[in-house]
């Protein structure tokens, strides 16, 4: 890292990249142990509050309408039912509760449901975070109001690779949702997607770009592509495993104090890689059968997992 600028040089992280893999492991570990308890994992648990019939074309995205998936279009989930399922996380054990939306972005009155939804899970407990697309002035400082935690905008992949992904809207209008984020005093969520096709430089690409936001996301999702049938990336070559566990130690070491998410594809990985991924310095998964509309392991396979590691849930 260059001291004077604190920023990460791409061939810089693409180094990391090409360590060895112990070589890799070890400084993920040292780093993460500088900050983090090592056996602590933080549970969240993800909820769909309005799904598919989205306007954007995200290549990945079962829930575009321009996509045809087997995903069925549903209204917004009523309070009350956003209530329950908060409720039975937190009774599972998860401390964070994330409200995803498919939208391009809220409008008014689709904020004003969202921010009484923040309210009353914020009641139970639970940290918040809720993902509902672009924001338009003055929407991030309701969202705080209501006191969200955190809000979630994915950069999703490398600038260079981001216009075969996706088309309806530009790697600037994602940064600028980002920036009233971060303005209204609100966390930063932001991670990617790997698996899309793109390279290991295109990876180290997208690690820089998360690293040199200033300041750092809080938290940092990285999603395995979980293929959905009838998207255009449906049989993409997947990501060799050990390659998916790299990029989280990058990101581990390059953002020592954020929150490393092993996001979506869990269910297609075997416990070993999974273990990998908390060794390379991911500190939380997605606790629940589903995600938003994919599926997730059963929490009680989770919890005999987390058991067979000697971790425990924070
Ligand atoms: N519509 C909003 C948006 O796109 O910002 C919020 C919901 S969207 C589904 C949240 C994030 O989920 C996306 O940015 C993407 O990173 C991730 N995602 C969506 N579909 C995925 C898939 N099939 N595999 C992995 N991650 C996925
Ligand atoms: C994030 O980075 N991953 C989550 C959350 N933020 C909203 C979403 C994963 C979605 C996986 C595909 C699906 O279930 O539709
Ligand atoms: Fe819509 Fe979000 Fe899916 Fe893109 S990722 S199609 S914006 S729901």
């Amino acid at each position: 890292m260059d001291t004077v600028s604190n920023k990460w040089g791409i061939p810089e992280v693409l180094g990391l990249f090409e360590l060895p893999f112990s070589d890799l492991i070890y400084r993920a570990q040292c780093v993460h142990r500088e900050h983090f308890d090592p056996n602590g994992i933080q549970l969240s648990t993800l909820v769909s509050i309005k799904t598919g019939g989205c306007s954007e074309d995200c290549g990945y995205c079962s829930q575009s309408a321009r996509h045809e998936t087997a995903v069925e279009n549903q209204p917004m989930l009523s309070l009350e039912e956003v209530l329950a399922a908060a409720k039975a996380a937190r009774d599972n054990g998860a401390s964070r509760f994330c409200m995803g939306a498919a939208w391009r972005g809220p409008k008014q009155k689709d904020l004003d449901a969202v921010t009484e939804m923040v309210r009353a899970v914020r009641e139970l407990g639970l940290e918040t975070c809720a993902t509902l697309g672009m924001l338009k002035e003055g929407q991030a400082e309701q969202l705080k109001e209501a006191g969200l935690d955190y809000y979630n905008h994915n950069i999703d992949t490398s600038r260079r690779h981001y216009e075969e992904i996706i088309s309806t809207r530009d790697y600037g209008d994602r940064l600028d949702t980002l920036s009233k984020v971060r303005r209204a005093g609100i966390n930063v969520c932001c991670g990617a997607i790997v698996g899309m096709g793109e390279t290991r430089e295109m990876r180290a690409e997208l690690i820089a770009e998360l690293a040199n936001q200033f300041p750092q996301p809080e938290s940092v999702p990285i999603n395995n592509l979980v293929q959905v049938e009838g998207t255009p990336l449906y049989g993409t070559d997947p990501l060799d495993h050990l390659e998916f566990v790299r990029t989280i130690a990058a990101a581990r070491i390059t953002m020592p104090k954020s929150f490393v998410r092993l996001s979506a594809g869990r269910q297609q990985m075997s416990e070993s890689t999974q273990a990998l991924c908390f060794l390379a310095g991911a500190n939380s998964i997605f606790y629940g059968e589903k995600l938003l509309t994919t599926g997730n392991p059963e929490v009680e396979r989770d919890r005999a997992l987390l058991d067979k590691l000697g971790m425990h849930a924070m």
